[in-house]
């Protein structure tokens, strides 16, 4: 399996982040990516390559024009409104607030598109999430054209961005830009599972009217977890796209053994969608010593993980999300491509 990888990523290194009721430093951060791609070479899971860039039309397939162009511009609007170091919001809207009128302030932007305080733009930011994006696109069109399997290890993440808004660590749906992009290019049907620990709201949104696009997320029960307003099991889609969105929210603590179990109903919804491609989701902040999460998946789950999904019997590319414990994060997401590769 191949692995698409830039080192543009390390442009994106926040100061700190604002987190359960503290600035400390960004566990979202680029070490997570040298250790995962540490463990590809060590493992041998196949070549590592560059990815292609692909024009801007790819993005705004699936993403608000404005919200792109905030996101490029951002930082500089920040300094020529006398701000020193990373952009972040310090106001977000609430119900019945208008979301039609974008304030003309940097600060005003930043309420309007980001949706909390775990996404700083750093002065160089604008690059590396661009180059996420052409990551995850080189390896879509890996599979399009007939590789079984392909690793973007995209970094920052994309799940929780959604049509138009931020958050989470997130800027641009990696994710869901590769499957409009696998649509465009003839494919009939894609499914996205996300097995992330936090629920894919962006990837919901922007598909959740839609039929072409199946997908499933298991996760943090959003009763007691991020991002809390979306993620539960009554959530089917809805107009063209009801039935075709699935979610499997998941309480605190839970293990392989009930963890496993959802997995493989979501595999199977997917097996009957019966897509052309599948696009995984790969965050493993599922891990038992994961900083930030709750569930208390072990280092050989994840060879299962991978198992399972090859059995869907379709070419499958990963799409890296989340997962904070670094001393495990390669050996995680590495044992999950090799449960595929060697399945
Ligand atoms: O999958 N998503 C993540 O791993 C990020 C969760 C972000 C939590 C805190 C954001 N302020
Ligand atoms: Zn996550």
């Amino acid at each position: 399996m191949k692995t698409i990888h830039s080192d543009d990523h390390r442009l994106h290194h926040a100061a700190g982040e604002f987190i359960f009721g503290e600035f400390r430093p960004p566990f979202e951060k680029p070490e997570r990516v040298e250790l995962v791609i540490e463990r590809i070479g060590e493992v041998g899971l196949g070549e590592i390559i560059q990815p292609v860039t692909y024009p801007d039309a790819k993005i705004t397939a699936v993403h608000d024009a404005g919200l792109v162009a905030f996101l490029e511009s951002c930082h500089r609007e920040w300094v020529a409104a006398g701000r020193k170091g990373d952009a972040n919001s310090f106001s977000f809207r609430a119900r019945r607030m208008r979301d039609d009128r974008i304030p003309t302030h940097v600060d005003g932007k930043l309420a309007h598109y980001a949706f909390d305080q775990g996404v700083p733009i750093t002065a160089t930011s604008w690059t590396a999430i661009r180059t996420a994006v052409d990551v995850a696109l080189t390896g879509a069109d890996l599979v399009l054209k007939g590789d079984t399997y392909a690793f973007s290890l995209c970094r920052p993440p994309g799940h929780h961005a959604g049509k138009d808004y931020y958050g989470g660590y997130c800027y641009l749906n990696n994710a869901a830009i590769a499957a409009q992009h696998a649509l465009d290019s003839g494919a009939k049907r894609v499914a996205i599972l996300d097995v992330d620990y936090h629920h894919g709201n962006g990837t919901q949104d922007i598909f959740y009217d839609r039929s072409d696009v199946f997908f499933a997320s298991l996760h943090g029960d959003p009763e007691t977890e991020y991002p809390f307003l979306l993620g539960w099991a009554d959530e089917r889609g809805v107009g063209a796209g009801e039935g075709f969105n699935a979610n499997y929210p998941l309480p605190w603590g839970s293990d392989y053994s009930s963890w496993g179990p959802a997995h493989d109903d979501a595999c199977r919804r997917i097996e009957a969608f019966a897509p052309d491609i599948v696009i995984v989701s790969l965050g493993v902040d599922t891990f038992k010593d994961d900083p930030i999460s709750k569930f208390k998946l072990a280092n050989e789950d994840y060879l299962k993980m991978g198992e399972r999904i090859a059995k869907i019997g379709r070419p499958t590319l990963f799409v890296m999300e989340g997962g904070y414990a670094v001393a495990d994060i390669g050996i995680n997401a590495v044992n999950v491509l090799q449960g595929c590769q060697n399945a």
